[in-house]
């Protein structure tokens, strides 16, 4: 028995030297286990308290529970031995309060944003002011008034999503020019920047995206005021002496109207895969105002003339800046960002 008490007696000891090289709480823990543990030292040599006559198995029994006591006790005091030169530690760190703070990068404006003020900042050089429209507006606006009754055939291009039967997403930025029209008298020179909305869906067209509007009415505005007014901005925007050309074309609001086409920037009109291979890339759609459209407007078709079109500005961005995918646009991927 006495071999016994002695040997348990000895591992208070043990567990002492033990544990002292450790530093951290897990090992500490895992030190303590191995000497409590269901499995550990002390549970290992109580086994033998069966063989013991009854009479002597109290005196063992208190023994073993002294042990038990004694390496609770080391441990927490290892512990509270740890915490405190870590506190020490972190007391003795100095701080230099007068540091310069790290420089934290500026952002920009997105892509989008900067050739929208570009285009808008050409414009108004000609003469034109900067006018908006909400992006809900009614059907009457978006179609009817331009000559897109509701069962015309060429609201099927624009496919939109309808709030209610009278009120839409807008589809294009041309409802902006009735807006104008019937809330100002002519002479009339808007450019008119805004998202529109479309179910279309692929890598050069987007359910949302940003429209450029011109619009302008005067006594005396002729279809070449048209072409030269494009031609100039896109000289200006590319930078580059690039030719247009306007293509016949239908839509119900303007007579005559056209597709815009320019030069393609990429092969200078050789032919390319982008401008597949005719040399020519759209951009947009234009014409003379239509006389329904200033009838529903009240302005005087006799007297007053105008032309109009409307340009998609992240076509025209993609064109200048390589962009190859629509979507880069609306992701949010500061990769794509930051090159701009
Ligand atoms: C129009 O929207 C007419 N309102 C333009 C107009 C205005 C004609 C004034 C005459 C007078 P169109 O559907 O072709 O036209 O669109 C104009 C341009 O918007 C296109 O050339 C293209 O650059 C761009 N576009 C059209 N749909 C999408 C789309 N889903 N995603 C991105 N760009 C688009």
């Amino acid at each position: 028995m006495s071999d016994l008490i002695s040997n348990l007696e000895k591992l208070g000891d043990e567990f002492g030297t033990v544990i002292a090289p450790l530093a951290d709480e897990q090992a500490i823990r895992a030190a303590q286990a191995q000497f409590l543990g269901k499995k550990g030292k002390v549970s290992e040599l109580m086994k033998e308290l069966g063989k013991l006559p009854p009479a002597e198995r109290p005196l063992v029994g208190a023994a073993a529970n002294k042990v038990k006591a004694t390496i609770e006790e080391l441990t927490a005091a290892r512990l509270n031995e740890l915490a405190q030169i870590v506190a020490r530690a972190d007391l003795a760190r100095s701080v230099d309060v007068t540091l310069p703070a790290r420089p934290v990068g500026g952002g920009h404006l997105h892509l989008l944003s900067q050739v929208r003020l570009e285009a808008v900042q050409i414009f108004a050089e000609l003469g034109f002011v900067m006018a908006e429209g909400p992006q809900i507006d009614t059907d009457w606006n978006n179609f009817e008034a331009l000559a897109l009754p509701k069962e015309h055939p060429a609201r099927d291009m624009q496919d939109t999503f309808y709030i209610s039967p009278e009120i839409v997403l807008r589809t294009h930025t041309s409802p902006v020019q009735v807006r104008t029209m019937l809330t100002q008298e002519p002479p009339i020179r808007i450019i008119a920047p805004g998202h529109v909305y479309r179910r279309d869906d692929d890598p050069t067209h987007s359910p949302m995206f940003t429209q450029l509007e011109g619009l302008a009415v005067d006594t005396d505005i002729s279809f070449s005021d048209l072409k030269g007014t494009l031609l100039h901005f896109v000289k200006r925007f590319f930078q580059r002496d690039l030719a247009i050309r306007l293509r016949p074309s239908y839509f119900p609001f303007v007579e005559p109207g056209a597709e815009v086409d320019m030069q393609c920037s990429f092969c200078g009109g050789s032919g390319c895969r982008l401008c597949k291979f005719t040399g020519w890339i759209e951009i947009g759609g234009a014409g003379m105002v239509d006389p329904d459209v200033f009838a529903n407007c009240r302005i005087d078709s006799e007297r007053y003339t105008g032309f109009a079109f409307g340009m998609g500005l992240e076509r025209m961005a993609m064109l200048r800046h390589n962009v190859t995918d629509i979507k880069f646009y609306y992701e949010g991927d500061l990769r794509f960002l930051e090159q701009f």
